[in-house]
This record gives C-alpha cells, sequence and structure tokens, in this order.
C-alpha cells in the first residue's frame, strides 16, 4: 500500500489511502481514525509525514480534528452538477436525503434600485425577502435569502416556503421555469453565516447568486446563499467544440 520506492510522495500515497477508505465506506462519518503515531508504526513512515497527510485531508474536507479528542471522517460533501436547473428539495431527495428549512424572516420590501434592476421591475415595486437555512438530514447546507416579485409570485405563505418555492410555483402558479445564471465565488463565513451553518468563525463558504427565468424570459427570483464548503461541491461536466 506504501511503496517507499515510488516516485509519488509518501504523504500522498498515504493521503489517497485514507481516501479510498473514506470514498468506499470502509471509513465511517464521525469515526476515530488512528492516531499519528499510530499510522508512523505502523507503515515505519516519520510522524511528520503522517501529519502533512491528515493536514491535507482535514483542509480538503475529508476529515476534521476535534481538540484533544483526535481526527475523525467527515460527511462526504454533496454533489451537486452544474447542468439541469433543480431546486434543494428536489437536489436532496434524489440523493435519498430528507430536505428540510428553517426559515428566519420573511417579509415584503420595497425593491432597492439594483434589485429591481437584476428582476426587472420598477424601483419601491413590493418583492419577498425570504431568509432560511437549507437543511439535508437535520445538518445545515446553505443560508439562502431569496427575492421574488410579490406580484409575480403571488400568495407565499410560511407553510409555502417550509416546504419547496419550485413545486408552488410550478404546480400551483402554472409558472414555467426555464433557466438560471449563477455565479460562485469562495469566501469566508460571517458572523451571520457561523451562526446559522453551525461553523467555526473563519470557515469557508461557497457564495452563489443565482437569477432566474420564466419561459417567457422573465426574471423570477434572486437567490443570494452561503453553502457551507465542507459539504458541498460543484461538479461541471464540458464538452470540448469538436
Ligand atoms: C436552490 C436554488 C434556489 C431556489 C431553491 C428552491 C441554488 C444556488 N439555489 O436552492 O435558487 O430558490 O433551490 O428550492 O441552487 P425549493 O424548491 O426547495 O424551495
Amino acid at each position: 500500500m506504501i511503496d517507499k520506492q515510488s516516485p509519488i510522495p509518501i504523504y500522498h500515497q498515504l493521503e489517497e489511502y485514507i481516501k479510498h477508505l473514506i470514498e468506499n465506506g470502509i471509513l465511517k462519518p464521525d469515526e476515530a481514525i488512528p492516531s499519528e503515531r499510530e499510522y508512523a508504526e505502523q507503515y515505519q513512515i516519520s510522524r511528520m509525514t503522517v501529519r502533512q497527510a491528515l493536514n491535507n485531508l482535514v483542509n480538503d474536507g475529508f476529515l476534521y480534528r476535534q481538540k484533544g479528542r483526535g481526527t475523525f471522517v467527515n460527511k462526504q460533501k454533496v454533489e451537486q452538477k452544474l447542468q439541469g436547473l433543480t431546486s434543494f428539495t428536489e437536489d436532496m431527495k434524489e440523493r435519498g436525503m430528507v430536505p428540510s428549512s428553517r426559515l428566519i424572516s420573511f417579509e415584503i420590501i420595497p425593491a432597492e434600485p439594483q434589485l429591481a434592476r437584476k428582476l426587472g421591475i420598477k424601483e419601491n415595486t413590493p418583492v419577498y425577502e425570504i431568509k432560511r437555512v437549507r437543511l439535508a438530514d437535520n445538518l445545515p447546507m446553505a443560508l439562502e435569502t431569496t427575492y421574488l416579485p410579490a406580484n409575480l409570485v403571488k400568495g407565499l405563505t410560511e407553510e409555502i416556503i417550509n416546504k419547496s418555492l419550485y413545486q408552488y410555483i410550478e404546480e400551483k402558479l402554472a409558472l414555467t421555469i426555464s433557466e438560471a445564471t449563477q455565479q460562485i465565488e469562495a469566501s469566508i463565513a460571517k458572523e451571520t453565516e457561523v451562526k446559522h451553518l453551525q461553523v467555526d468563525t473563519g470557515s469557508p463558504v461557497l457564495l452563489i447568486v443565482r437569477t432566474s427565468f420564466l419561459q417567457d424570459g422573465t426574471p423570477f427570483e434572486l437567490v443570494k446563499s452561503a453553502y457551507r464548503a465542507d459539504r458541498y461541491k460543484f461538479v461541471h461536466t464540458m464538452q470540448r467544440a469538436s
């Protein structure tokens, strides 16, 4: 398993081996992994080498440390495909996870100029502002702030947004959701994100801003979200032009 003759650095071999054990479910979420000393003795390698491998796995979100207790296996990240416009509820259900929301605030506000421009409406037009934590199997995944023109996405209630917004728009309002543009940016969790996502200060988050459109081209939502970078990764398949 560890080949000392190989040109591949030993820390990297150990890292790949542990990753393999995690990805194949041999090491389970929240299971403690052997200590630095145990790995060093087992494979006759230095503790420095083991430390380097474990540090990389912690930084990449495969492992987490607890002070005084040891190093543990993290839950695997949710892979989110960047093709296909799906809702959070659909994404989590498809993975066999139970989606839920924790509502933080829900109000109607007048659209400020920038928001009005993005939603293609006049300034001060009433918009719903919805802040909710999105959870999968009761674990916080993302903090989402959604803006929707109130005279387009009519009749929202707490009950509806505690379930699925997209389902309501499509099934009850009979509007056709067609496409979205979004940008993804790396950042560090701010105070509100630390609180609602239950992460440590300074944890990495992925900030996503999405504008979604109905079939006739009307923008119907602007969503700003912060996803936990230790729980989420975005996957994109690309085709080379022929
Ligand atoms: C996703 C979308 C969000 C949409 C929500 C609807 C991203 C970045 N955001 O979270 O734009 O409003 O799904 O989910 O993917 P729902 O139908 O479960 O309420």
